[in-house]
């Protein structure tokens, strides 16, 4: 259970990282899992140099579930988001890029009033010079936000352009992450990698407040692809009523096609 200046850290800055919430054991496990099921999607192939991403981790493998009930995981998704939260799905990467220019993932004033939040597991370390998340802290919130606009197409110039600076030279917060290491952050928040390396791999685990308008769900509608309205049978049929409860009536809210 998070305290209070962990909640008014998040709730200010839009994250909160935790050192080492998990064991080495555990992280053996994660990343082992996680390698078997990234061969297993890419067909047994070797990955030669090249990038992977998969957007079905927790479907994939019945080794990770745990992760999901976890209090470790879940109550700190309840501290942040309330006891109603929905699943938003789960993700798998391998890296290969440079850089990952500034963008948030749900951009604009209307996505600022949904809160939806977003798990970083690095599986490798990462460093200011090498490939860590960095974050423009308090972005997730107008008017800040919105200010950043310019930046949105991450386009290489922008960033030049607007301020002046290289995109690795923005005022951010770099979010240097060891295995173990956890990332809890605002789907709104400003965020980029610069100075990376091929083969950095990293999960994400996604959740949103339980939606109460038409905008809330067309917005989980566009940025999910409609995935979050079929959720994984894994979780529709646990045997733990905590899973089951994150996508209860999901599918029932899919907007007409
Ligand atoms: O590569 C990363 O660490 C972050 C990727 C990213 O920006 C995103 O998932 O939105």
């Amino acid at each position: 259970m998070l305290d209070n200046k962990q909640r008014d850290f998040y709730n200010t800055f839009g994250f909160l990282f935790q050192r080492q919430l998990f064991t080495v054991e555990e992280m053996t496990q994660l990343t082992t899992a996680f390698d078997q099921v990234m061969k297993k999607a890419r067909g047994d192939a070797p990955l030669d140099g090249g990038g992977q991403s998969i957007a079905e981790l927790i479907e994939a493998t019945t080794e990770l579930d745990w992760i999901l009930d976890d209090a470790r995981i879940y109550e700190t998704v309840t501290d942040l988001l309330g006891a109603d939260f929905i699943w938003g799905g789960s993700e798998c990467n391998i890296t290969t890029h440079d850089e990952h220019r500034w963008h948030a993932d749900r951009f604009g004033p209307t996505e600022t009033e949904f809160h939806r939040l977003k798990i970083m597991i690095y599986l490798d370390e990462t460093r200011a010079d090498r490939g860590c998340l960095r974050v423009l802290p308090g972005s997730h919130r107008e008017p800040y936000h919105s200010t950043l606009g310019p930046l949105i197409k991450q386009d290489a110039e922008a960033v030049v352009r607007t301020y002046g600076i290289e995109g690795a030279d923005l005022p951010d917060h770099a979010v240097e992450a060891k295995p173990g290491d956890v990332l809890f952050f605002c789907h709104t928040l400003w965020h980029g990698v610069y100075h990376s390396f091929p083969g950095r791999r990293f999960m994400a685990l996604k959740y949103a407040e339980r939606p109460t308008t038409k905008a809330h769900i067309r917005s989980l509608d566009l940025y999910s692809n409609g995935v979050v309205f079929k959720p994984p049978l894994v979780l529709q049929q646990s045997s733990k009523p905590c899973l089951r409860r994150m996508v209860e009536g999901l599918t029932e809210l899919a907007p007409n096609p």
